[in-house]
């Protein structure tokens, strides 16, 4: 890397956090690769050469998380998801020149072989610590499945990452008072052999690395704190089959897979490979864009903290929950394997919806498929993310919003210059005048360029937007002002002298606007008549004559009127309702709920009771906090014998997961208590003890009617397992 301005003559690429293959997108997630899409462009623009790269995040916890609950294999998700991303980017634009995944070959070889390394060049040693451990489950609870309090700031926090809190990441056995996320009980430490990568060696390179970054001020100053205080060694290893498997014939890792975040950043290098597969390394050399050892000719690791292995340029573009990976973890890793380190480091706010956060599941959000669906054009809203305030800064959305942004700027500032220039030109002179542009148009597109340029190594995509609005508006105040239309009679030279500026202008729009709205620039590139794809300009473009024949001009940009705006909020708002309805009746799901009241019915009549007998529902409703006081669980009967003298009673042993409960049940009329053992059921876990025919009822079992069926579950969840 070096510091020169771009563009230098090493190549460089630009990557975009891997999206976790686990849900659908959002316009919030759009951000990221948005501001990544417009950067590398930018870049390109400014004529280095550049390898945009991505590709999902298929491993680690997230996915294992919700392939369980969702009872399908993790591989089987990821894939689904990972499908569906790869035909989303590029209808808002976002065009990777290669996006893989982290479970293709590619990737798992390419950090087997990164691994390898560092365990060869003694980065990496074995510890035994205390992890989290489900004993109903009888399994380990590495990262999501469990969480706890942070021991940083006490806010909840899940297994790596205190993502409400501090931000924090965590270490395995660092969170206190753990809580299962499979069965929801409290979890126990259990002692294993662990891997570590000693990232605290790094501390006084990474001391001189932060020096050195690039992009966002985030991305500079927040890593400093961590790095300043005590850095730690970091676990590579997590017992769970699913990722990459630990490397090596090393005694006691058969069990182990890397880290979700080992393999995931690997993902940038494995995808630009495979860029270079495609390519051809003429076209472009990923070790060389990497500064990879055999391609430099060795390393010295460790001459000089203070030194930086050469490489290509690289900068990351993520959102700046995931700084510390990217500042801390990540270059560590790339100077134990002597790669070249990042020069940038680009971190984006966060971004939320009328003031609020997006939430998947209340629903609130504006799903990338539904903005597509509602007809808007992509490059609307890549100019909305790109320019609605600084990168690293947060952003809101709203319909609204996006409304005026789109009224004013796009259709009022830069489409009705470009439409009434070109319609001009195109009805009074059948095409572009003859003449050059004149020194005050030409020194303004140089402006222009300028500003993209310093855009681009000031790293800010919101300048590069702005460059273009500017520049339009330059040419809107400049046809005001010269009148051309009054002109034509009186003084044609000069009005063929003022429509060819325009043009010249236009052109230079259609130039500077490509990293930001390139389908919409490619449709201005059309009707300009010129050769080839504005995709395939630089900035020097811009200043280039007009190829002197025009198409007839369409608008390019539609206003979006305020009843629209006030439909898709009342869209917004019925969906949201009807999601967080959902959730209070505690019905994940309305229909099946509607279905089993039927079934209930049916069976009752069958039964010859009179269904009409059935009490109302409750008029008072109860909060949905109400309900969540109830600890309700699934249990195991274990034992159950009658209760002698009493009627009814019969003292039973239920297996709740934490631990076995002795609870005494009115229910030997209704039920032969030698079947019961083996029986899943299910108990209010939280309800206070009592005495019956003086055994102690510690909870209570839940039963329908008056036959007492007993609550049992449908599936497989095991005794402790949460009701919810
Ligand atoms: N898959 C998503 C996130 O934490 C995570 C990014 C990996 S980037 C190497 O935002
Ligand atoms: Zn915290």
């Amino acid at each position: 890397m070096s510091h020169e301005d771009f563009p230098t003559e090493s190549p460089a690429v630009v990557t975009c956090g891997l999206p976790y293959a686990n849900g659908d997108l959002h316009i919030g997630h759009l951000r990221t690769y948005v501001g990544g899409d417009v950067y590398a462009r930018a870049l390109e623009s400014v004529g280095q050469e550049t390898a945009f790269v991505c590709g999902s995040d298929m491993h680690g916890t997230a996915i294992a998380v919700l392939a369980e609950q969702r009872g399908v294999e993790p591989a089987e998700l990821a894939t689904g998801y990972h499908e569906q991303y790869r035909e989303t980017f590029p209808e808002f634009g976002v065009e990777f020149d290669s996006y893989g995944h982290t479970d293709d070959e590619t990737n798992h070889a390419t950090t087997r072989e990164f691994v390898q390394t560092l365990i060869d060049e003694d980065h990496v040693y074995e510890r035994s610590i205390e992890v989290a451990y489900d004993v109903a489950a009888d399994q380990s609870l590495p990262d999501r499945f469990v969480e706890g309090t942070c021991p940083y700031c006490g806010e909840r926090a899940r297994g790596d990452e205190c993502d409400d809190g501090c931000g924090r990441h965590l270490e395995p056995g660092e969170i206190e008072s753990p809580e299962s996320t499979i069965t929801g009980n409290p979890a126990e430490y259990r002692e294993q052999e662990h891997r570590f990568f000693r990232v605290s060696e790094f501390q006084e390179y990474l001391s001189s690395f932060l020096d050195r970054l690039e992009g966002t001020a985030n991305a500079q100053n927040q890593p400093r704190e961590w790095i300043e205080g005590e850095l730690r060694d970091w676990c590579i290893s997590r017992d769970m089959d699913w990722g990459v498997d630990y490397p090596g014939d090393d005694e006691g890792t058969d069990d182990l897979v890397l880290y979700v975040w080992v393999d995931a950043p690997i993902e940038y290098v494995s995808a630009t490979k495979q860029y270079t597969e495609q390519v051809g390394a003429e076209t472009f050399d990923w070790g060389e864009a990497w500064g990879v050892p055999e391609a430099d000719g060795g390393f010295e690791p460790f001459a000089s903290p203070e030194t930086a292995n050469d490489g290509g340029e690289i900068v990351h573009v993520i959102g700046r929950d995931i700084i510390q990976h990217h500042t801390v973890f990540w270059p560590a890793m790339l100077r134990g394997v002597g790669y070249g380190e990042p020069r940038a480091v680009m971190a984006s706010g966060f971004m939320t919806l009328d003031g609020e956060g997006f939430s998947t599941s209340r629903d609130r959000a504006v799903w990338a498929q539904e903005y597509l669906e509602e007809g808007f054009h992509p490059d609307l809203l890549r100019y909305y993310l790109a320019t609605n305030g600084a990168f690293q800064r947060d952003v809101d959305f709203s319909w609204e919003k996006f409304r005026e942004r789109v009224n004013t700027e796009l259709v009022g500032t830069v489409g009705n210059f470009l439409y009434r220039s070109l319609l001009f030109a195109y009805r009074n002179f059948d095409g572009v005048p003859d003449a050059t542009a004149s020194e005050p148009v030409r020194a303004e597109i140089e402006d222009a360029v300028d500003a993209v340029r310093d855009g681009v190594n000031d790293y800010s995509v919101r300048q590069v937007g702005e460059a273009v609005t500017d520049l339009a508006r330059f040419g809107n105040e400049y046809i005001q002002r010269e009148e051309p239309w009054n002109l034509t009679d009186d003084d044609p030279d000069r009005a063929a002298q003022v429509i060819f500026d325009c043009v010249q202008l236009a052109r230079a729009v259609a130039v500077l606007f490509e990293p930001v709205a390139p389908g919409k620039a490619e449709e201005l590139w059309t009707q300009l008549d010129e050769d080839g794809s504005v995709h395939d300009t630089t900035v020097e473009d811009a200043t280039r004559a007009p190829s002197g024949d025009l198409r007839e001009p369409t608008e390019l940009f539609e206003k979006i009127e305020d009843e629209r705006v006030e439909e898709l909020n009342e869209k917004l708002e019925e969906r949201v309702a009807a999601a967080t309805d959902g959730d209070e009746t505690d019905g994940d799901d309305a229909d099946a709920a509607e279905t089993d009241e039927t079934e209930t019915d049916e069976t009752a009549a069958a039964d010859g009771s009179d269904v009409t007998d059935l009490d109302p529902v409750a008029e008072d409703r109860i909060g949905f906090d109400q309900f969540q006081e109830l600890d309700l669980r699934v249990g195991e009967i274990l034992v159950a014998d009658p209760v002698e003298d009493a009627d009814d009673l019969v003292r039973l042993e239920v297996d709740v997961g934490v631990e076995e409960r002795q609870i005494v049940a009115g229910i030997k009329r209704l039920h032969d208590t030698d079947d019961l053992p083996g029986t899943r059921v299910v108990i209010v876990a939280n309800l206070e003890p009592t005495e019956l025919f003086g055994l102690e009822s510690n909870g209570m079992l839940l039963a329908a009617g008056e036959e007492a069926d007993l609550l049992t579950t449908q599936g497989d969840a095991v005794p402790g397992t949460q009701v919810r």
